[in-house]
């Protein structure tokens, strides 16, 4: 028999491997794209991400060279010559790292041999017309046959693969079944079945330990996706996810727990001075005012400085986003402040793509006659700006020769602003939504709105504008990026029944744009874990556990109310405060998480590399303390230093040590503590 292969665990070449690599899609774009210059930094060439080769979006993401591992080269010839296309290069993104596409289309013509291959391996049923599920398969089977080519030539150095989501997630039960070399970390951003189950009426918290989950996931048609994810989950050697709140998910419908918690980071700019960041906001708010006037043209009868934005924004998931928990407090807070006399406008923005037709005409007019009137305006400035210095040279040093308004503003100037100021007359009110819909009669947004009534009357303190699309620059209404967007609003706001993490209020976070969000979100559970008092640092939580949705409702329209409240002093402060958070969420500390999942991967595929090893070369505390100290001290944090957030590798083996099933967070009956109450399940 031969030796097997001693591979060296110290240098490990790493392959990321998801279906959003250079492929913009949602969330976990932003995980990998962000997380790229700290696993650069880490792995440098040794790192290669794999994605979907997409010809309509590669040219502008990924920059074609030749690899310079020999290795990597003849596995990708060997592929090309069985038909298989491909595309490897740089990322240019922040890092430049190396990055593989696999272009689908190329090998359908394998789907079904493939389709049946995965049924004889491992019982995976896949039905002929779901195109997410096709993709996945080719994908997943170009994946597992570029890793099984290459672990073949490169003999010498440990290969670690990362897959995120079960999209990217089905080469590991080929890789495991094939006894391919490489070590194996699956980290899913959600489950496709608590997705669904939120999305419906089901008290999805209180019964997670209890539901039927084929049964639920046959009802709901995707079996064989959950299928693909639940073979993800446990065949990898590390199983991973970015919340304690989905880890505790994970284990009841992928029914493996998670070795660990990674939770998602952001790249954070340092400013030299906070006034830097603060008078970004000032700028960005100035350009969301000039859209306000546009848009409420006609209508404009409230004062901008006493005007807060807030809004929501994600994809497009009504109840698991919490948009209906929003609109409701909105109305409820509509009419408090109307109660209260206040003199406080808040315009609330809805920002989630639906399908749209165009921009309405009304939103496009009502920017229109705003510019023009504010074109005129600038030529009669000018003229009069020429007429007063004409005036003023002809006095030829005589004193007491004053002009009056009336010498300025002539007749023809006069006639063109009343012409602009009569053009700024409209019969209907300010439109709730900037774009036509597809299905405007069945939109869930636009049905509780009308609901609700936030028809933008004048005497409503709430007005509510809903942009079905994401935000750009080149936007002819709402011209910002959605970074500029957020900087310029007052306050984030983010119910969700369901999420997993929860990009937005992290990205509102590092912008030092106060946010709420809930103790359902693995974000919204991540600060409460870690600072004793969130809401004292702009990070509020409203609770979607421990009480009834009136209650919850109640809440949230309190802390709008209470922010509403807040002098512009206490505004700016807190917005200092919350920058001040932001190292907690930086990749430079959170990066850590990611390398713990990797150590302990190798150890679990490699344990002899590791035996008699000097403990302190794989210390999987290393690090730990960097976190706290980064952080400016008027926080007060829950933890002593002693843990980071994810305790990878430990999550388990401290639950067994402490005899408990909790997660962070989490203080919810385990099923074995029902059964002794007598639960009626
Ligand atoms: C920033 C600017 C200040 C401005 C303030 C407005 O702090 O640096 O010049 O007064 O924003 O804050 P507000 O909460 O009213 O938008
Ligand atoms: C998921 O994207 P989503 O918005 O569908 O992954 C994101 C990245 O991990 C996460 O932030 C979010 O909560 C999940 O829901």
């Amino acid at each position: 028999m031969s030796e097997p292969i001693k591979r060296d665990i110290r240098n490990p070449i790493l392959f990321e491997c998801a279906w959003e690599v250079a492929n913009k899609v949602g969330g976990i774009y932003t995980v990998i794209k962000t997380k790229v210059p700290v696993t650069v930094s880490e792995f440098g060439d040794r790192y290669c991400l794999i994605g979907p080769l997409s010809y309509k979006t590669a040219p502008m993401e990924v920059e074609a060279e030749e690899p310079s591992d020999p290795d990597l080269a003849a596995s990708l010839d060997a592929m090309r010559a069985k038909g298989v296309k491909c595309l490897y290069g740089r990322w240019l993104i922040e890092g430049a790292p190396h990055v593989l596409l696999f272009d689908t289309g190329s090998q359908y013509s394998r789907l079904d041999e493939w389709k049946g291959d995965l049924w004889n391996l491992a019982g995976i049923p896949t039905p002929p017309n779901d195109h997410e599920t096709n993709e996945t398969v080719v994908f997943g089977y170009l994946v597992a046959w570029f890793l099984g080519e290459y672990v073949a030539r490169q003999l010498h150095t440990a290969v670690i693969a990362h897959f995120h989501e079960w999209q990217a997630g089905l080469a590991i039960p080929l890789c495991r079944k094939r006894h391919i070399d490489v070590t194996t970390v699956f980290t899913t951003h959600a489950t496709l079945l608590g997705r669904y189950l939120c999305a419906g009426s089901v008290d999805f918290y209180n019964n997670l330990q209890y539901f039927d989950v084929d049964h639920e996931a046959g009802k709901r048609g995707i079996y064989h996706r959950y299928c693909i994810e639940r073979s993800s989950a446990h065949c990898a050697d590390v199983f991973t996810t970015v919340s304690h709140i989905t880890a505790y998910e994970s284990e009841h419908l992928l029914k493996r727990k998670p070795d660990g918690v990674l939770p998602n980071g952001l790249n954070v700019v340092k400013f030299q001075a906070m006034h830097e960041f603060q008078n970004l906001h000032q700028t960005a708010k100035q350009k969301i005012h000039d859209f306000i006037r546009g848009h409420f043209y006609g209508h404009y009868d409230f004062d901008l400085d006493n005007t807060l934005y807030m809004f929501t924004a994600g994809r497009y998931e009504y109840r698991n986003k919490g948009v209906d928990m929003f609109i409701e407090s909105l109305a409820r807070l509509n009419y408090r402040l109307q109660k209260a006399n206040s003199k406080m406008t808040v315009v609330a923005f809805i920002i989630m793509p639906a399908a749209t037709s165009s921009y309405t005409i009304e939103a496009l007019k009502g920017q229109a006659v705003t510019k023009q009137l504010r074109d005129t305006v600038t030529e009669i400035q000018n003229r009069i700006g020429m007429r007063l210095f004409e005036h003023a040279m002809r006095s030829n040093g005589e004193h007491g020769i004053m002009p009056t308004p009336d010498d300025f503003l002539s007749e023809e100037d006069k006639v063109l602003l009343k012409r602009r100021i009569f053009a700024l007359k409209r019969n209907s009110l300010p439109p709730i939504t900037t774009h036509n819909m597809v299905d405007d009669a069945n939109d869930p947004i636009l049905n509780q709105i009308r609901r609700v009534q936030l028809f933008n009357h004048s005497h409503d303190r709430v007005k509510i504008i809903f942009h079905p699309d994401f935000l750009n620059s080149n936007n002819p209404i709402l011209g910002l990026d959605y970074e500029e967007f957020v900087r310029g609003c007052h306050l984030g706001v983010f119910p969700s029944y369901y999420e997993p993490w929860g990009y937005t209020p992290a990205e509102c976070t590092v912008m030092g744009i106060p946010s709420i969000t809930t103790n359902l979100s693995g974000f919204g559970c991540f600060m409460q874990d870690l600072i004793e008092r969130p809401e004292d640092e702009g990070c509020y939580i409203i609770d979607r556990r421990m009480q009834s949705v009136e209650d919850s409702v109640n809440s949230l329209t309190t802390c709008m109310f209470q922010f509403c409240n807040k002098t512009k002093r206490q505004r700016i402060n807190q917005r200092n405060r919350v920058e001040r958070l932001s190292p907690l969420l930086d990749w430079k500390n959170l990066g850590m998480e990611y390398s713990k999942a990797r150590q302990l991967a190798l150890r679990r595929a490699y344990p002899d590399a590791f035996y008699g090893n000097d403990e302190e070369e794989f210390d999987f505390g290393a690090g730990i303390d960097r976190m706290m100290p980064s952080v400016p001290p008027s926080p007060r944090f829950r933890m002593s230093g002693m843990a980071t957030p994810g305790d990878i590798g430990t999550l388990t083996e401290e639950m067994e040590r402490l005899k408990t099933s909790d997660y962070r967070g989490f203080n919810w009956p385990s099923q074995q503590e029902d059964e002794e109450e007598g639960y009626p399940f």
